[in-house]
């Protein structure tokens, strides 16, 4: 792909957000300082993202979890390589918590050097591929695609934001060991949000008292989430980035809406490709509400 695309930019193999990525910023990303006490969200877009962003952000900070600071998730914990409110991230303050859809072979160095902690959410890839085509059609910043259809085939060949969802998680799970990371599913995280927050704290060796740990499950909730206008990007999308038609960031939120959507031939076509690339991948996915 060449970078006389309208809406990816492909910088080392990986596409990124052509219309609201910026070059340089990319450019010195390999040598950003990164400190100890970090932590990073890394997910393949649509994955959860947005939600593990808002927990950390209810975890780490008193005021967000007690309503008296009113600051929204893109400034509590925003993207390392999308920096849309041009903070200034070396003034931060401690810990400073990063989300990032990243491959592996593109963090910063110290990622590995450091003790910095690194969330990898995955989510499973027909939830995300449906997620993804409704949210490319809203976004003005990303290519609409009239058919369910077509978007498989941009999805299966990585021509989205983000690249290939297979190399993605793969890249990430074979190279763990270079890093301190935790994995953690989306569908983990739905089906039960308690035990997935306290695994949460208990990598971050973050303790909470009942109490807070109660404050945080409230409102890390989808419905929560959806009205409050913090903890989704509604108006960022809506005031500052732009949209095509009416949407929604907190669309559905569920396990196996995929089933809505893809017909049976869809669906064993993306079997046949997720068994070839996935063959031997340990990590489990959950692909419908039902599963064990
Ligand atoms: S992005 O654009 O990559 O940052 O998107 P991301 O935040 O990774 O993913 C968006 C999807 O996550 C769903 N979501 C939630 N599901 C359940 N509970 C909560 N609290 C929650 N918050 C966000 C969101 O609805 C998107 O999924 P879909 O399937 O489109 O609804």
């Amino acid at each position: 792909m060449d970078n006389t695309d309208e809406y990816l930019y492909e910088f080392k193999g990986y596409n990124f957000e052509k219309q609201i990525v910026n070059i340089e910023h990319l450019e010195k990303m390999e040598d950003f300082e990164i400190k100890d006490d970090d932590v990073f969200i890394v997910t393949y877009p649509k994955s959860g993202t947005i939600w593990t962003q808002n927990i950390l952000s209810l975890i780490y900070f008193e005021g967000h979890r007690n309503n008296t600071e009113n600051i929204e998730t893109m400034d509590r914990a925003p993207f390392l390589e999308y920096n849309i409110h041009n903070l200034d991230y070396d003034k931060m303050p401690s810990p400073r918590i990063f989300a990032s859809h990243l491959p592996h072979y593109l963090v910063p160095k110290g990622l590995k050097i450091k003790k910095t902690k690194i969330l990898y959410i995955y989510r499973n890839p027909k939830d995300i591929l449906i997620s993804y085509f409704h949210f490319s059609n809203w976004l003005i910043t990303l290519e609409s695609t009239d058919t369910i259809e077509n978007y498989l085939e941009k999805f299966i060949d990585g021509k989205v934001v983000g690249s290939c969802w297979f190399d993605h998680i793969r890249g990430w799970y074979e190279h763990r060991h270079d890093f301190n990371i935790m994995f953690l599913s989306y569908e983990d995280m739905k089906r039960d949000l308690r035990s997935s927050v306290l695994k949460i704290c208990s990598f971050l060796e973050k303790k909470l008292s009942e109490k807070d740990l109660d404050a945080v499950l409230r409102q890390a909730t989808f419905q929560n989430m959806k009205c409050d206008p913090r903890a989704n990007y509604n108006s960022i999308i809506k005031n500052e980035i732009g949209e095509r038609d009416t949407g929604c960031f907190l669309r559905k939120g569920t396990i196996g809406d995929w089933k809505h959507h893809l017909t049976v031939k869809q669906n064993e076509r993306f079997d046949m490709i997720f068994k070839k690339n996935m063959k031997d991948f340990p990590l489990k996915f959950i692909w419908d509400i039902n599963d064990e």
